[in-house]
This record gives C-alpha cells, structure tokens and sequence, in this order.
C-alpha cells in the first residue's frame, strides 16, 4: 500500500498488510499454511523458500506493523522474549547493557541468568535522568533497554532525553512498547533505535497467540537480525501470523476503550477505602503524569495497586474476583489480574522486589474492555470479602 503513513493508526491497522489477495480476490488474506515453497529450477522461486526464513502471511502482518510504529522494517518472531533475545543475540560479546531497573521477570531473567556470561549489565532507574546521565557518563553501555512504562510499577521515562544523552556516547537505545501498544506511543518517533512488543498483549488482543516484534528503521541492523532469526528459528508460525493480523485490525477501537475503562477503575479505586493506592499514568496523582501526556498519546489499559493489608488479604482479594481472570499476561479484551511477586516477577530477587515496591500486597491489573460497572462491581464484591 502506498503512502500509508499518512493514514491514521486505526485505517493501517485495517489495511496495511491487508490487500485482497492476488489470485483468488479474497478480502481476508489466506493463511499460507506451507513450510516450504516449490522452485521452477534450483534457486528460482517467488520471492519464498522456506517459511522459516520468509511466509507470505507473516510478511503481511510485518508490513502491518511497520506501518504502525512508523518504522521501515519489522521483523515478527514466535513469543516477545524471542524478539528480546535476537536483539540480544546481535550484541557483540562484552557489549555493555544499560537496563531500566523495572523491566518484566522475563527481561530480567533472560539478563541476568543467560546472557549474564556475554555481557557487562548495569540496571538504573530510568526515570531518574541525572543516575541515568552518570551512569552514561561513568559505564559507557552500548545498549540501554527500557521499558517505557514499566512492567509492574508503571514508570514513565523521558524517552527523548535519554536518547539525546545515549547519543553523545553512541549507545543503542530498545524500547519495550508492549505496555503502550503502537496505538498510544511511537517510540522510534522519539529517535529510539528499535522497538520491541510482544505481540501476545494489545497488539493481538485476544490472549490465544504468543508472538513477538522487532520493528526499526536501519537496514543493516534489521538484515542482521533477520540473519538471526533465520539461523535461530524463532520464526513464527503463518497461523498464529494470521490471527495477529485479524486481532489488530481493531487495535484502535481496543486501546481507546481499555484507556476510558481503566481511567474510571483506576479513579475508582483511589477513592475505595480497602485500596492503599493506586498507579496509572493517567492520574494526576502519578509522579511522571505530564510526561505521559507528552509522550504518549493516552494511559493505556494497565494499572497496578496496593490492597490495604498483607498477603493473606491481597490473596483473598485475588481468589474473590470473577470477571477479573486471576492470570499471567495482559492486553487482552477480558480483564486479567495478578500478583507480580508470586507471579510474573517471580524470577526478580526479593530484596530488589522490595526496593522496587513489589510486595505481599502489591497487584497488577489490566483492564479490559468489558462494561465498565460490571468490572467496578466485581472489584468492589471482592473488596467486601477483606
Ligand atoms: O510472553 P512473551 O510474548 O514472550 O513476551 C514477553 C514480554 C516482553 N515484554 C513485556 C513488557 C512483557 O510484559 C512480556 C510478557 N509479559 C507477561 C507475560 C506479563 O504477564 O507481564
């Protein structure tokens, strides 16, 4: 499709990469449910050998969201740790990492327990910009990784000071956007050098597919990449490429309604009198709230409390909500809700947890777009219970 940049998010996410099919007039692009594709003489073929390599759905779903981070390239792989670990992967041995210091379990497990022999790694509290200007300064990382807000706490990181600051040393710069979506936030926009998501949240929306992507504007690093994933494998299937390609088509409609529900919940909440507090980065209470006004263009459908009370509550709280499905992962329509330190972040020290805020009574919710008094009410019922 051309000049599809100049479409809005919610017509690239219907259209881009979804251009009736060629030979039969399909709407609904097929699913080329091949592993490999046949060649006239050795070495002629379409444009496709061997759907590790290339598969024609999982090439729509790439133009797709390329389209969506206003990037030239993407790159879609099998969950979103597979993405994380190509990038990883493309780093040279010895390569210093620079790592916000509240990054999803498995960001911090893959660092600290396999790469932990490949690379030098320094975590920071990025949201903090003079630790994150001397930590520059004094280590010299090659690569920063950030997740912009975080996984749990929620934090917002001035995404393009640090790029300035990471330029002047010549750092990489990664942004984790699974929390945002490509909806809310465009961090290449901001001048970050690639994005990753996990495909498994917003962008799929619909909790049965795990995927992962890498979307960038250089070529060199994208042919190096793809290098990886094809020598790797962790290519993804045409199936699950082609459900991807059907849930985004209502990204927009999606992440507007996740932002409205999760405002009211998140409102509500700070006002209950068995909540403790609240984290959303729509409300002014946040400590980064103007700067998610400035670099996200809504609040997303995630939230994070503290129940009023230790564990055993916070447990009955979790065992009381029915709508509210007690699980891992996030981003799809039904409303989900865990507890990080048993959960999720498991995998995070609990000394480190502690610093962070991640405790007994500490839960992480993502609002989904069911009507919004029924959520309220499941809440509340579970509430009474403690
Ligand atoms: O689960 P997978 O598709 O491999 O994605 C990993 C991942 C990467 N980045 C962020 C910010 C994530 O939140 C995740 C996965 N997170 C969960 C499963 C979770 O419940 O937080």
């Amino acid at each position: 499709m051309t000049n599809s940049k100049n479409l809005k998010k919610g017509t690239q996410a219907i259209h881009v990469g979804n251009h009736p099919d060629k030979t039969t007039g399909a709407v609904i692009p097929p699913i080329y449910q091949t592993s490999t594709f046949v060649q006239s003489s050795p070495g002629e073929h379409q444009g496709y050998e061997y759907s590790r390599s290339h598969n024609p759905t999982r090439s729509r779903l790439e133009e797709c969201l390329a389209s969506l981070e206003n990037a030239d390239y993407a790159l879609v792989t099998s969950s979103g740790m597979s993405a994380i670990s190509l990038i990883f992967q493309a780093l040279p041995k010895g390569s210093k990492v620079l790592c916000g210091d509240d990054v999803y379990g498995g960001t911090y497990r893959i660092l600290n327990t396999i790469y932990n022999d490949r690379f030098e790694l320094k975590q920071v509290n990025s949201t903090d910009l003079e630790a994150v200007h001397d930590v520059l300064n004094s280590y010299k990382p090659d690569l920063i990784w950030l997740e912009s807000p975080t996984n749990p706490m929620l934090q917002i990181s001035d995404i393009h000071a640090i790029v300035e600051a990471s330029r002047k040393i010549g750092a990489k710069v990664v942004l984790d956007n699974t929390f945002m979506s490509p909806y809310f936030q465009n961090p290449l926009d901001l001048g970050v050098d690639m994005v990753v998501h996990s495909l498994t949240k917003y962008i799929n929306g619909h909790s049965d597919v795990v995927g992962g992507a890498i979307m960038l504007n250089d070529k060199e690093l994208y042919d190096k990449l793809w290098y990886l994933q094809n020598s790797i494998g962790p290519s993804q299937s045409p199936f699950d490429s082609w459900l991807v390609l059907r849930g985004i088509k209502t990204l927009a409609i999606r992440m507007e309604a996740h932002a409205k529900n999760a405002m009211i919940i998140a409102e509500f909440l700070e006002n209950h009198p068995k909540i403790e507090k609240v984290i959303y980065p729509g409300l002014s209470s946040h400590p980064q709230h103007e700067l998610a006004k400035s670099q996200m263009s809504g609040f997303g459908g995630m939230l994070s409390l503290y129940i009023k009370g230790g564990l055993e509550e916070t447990k009955r709280f979790l065992e009381e909500v029915n709508l509210f499905v007690l699980a891992e992962s996030l981003g799809g329509v039904e409303s989900l809700i865990e507890h990080p330190a048993i959960m999720t972040h498991a995998s995070v020290p609990s000394e480190e947890r502690a610093i962070l805020g991640i405790t007994d009574n500490f839960v992480r919710v993502s609002v989904g777009i069911e009507d919004v008094n029924d959520l309220k009410k499941d809440l509340n019922d579970a509430l009474k219970t403690i």
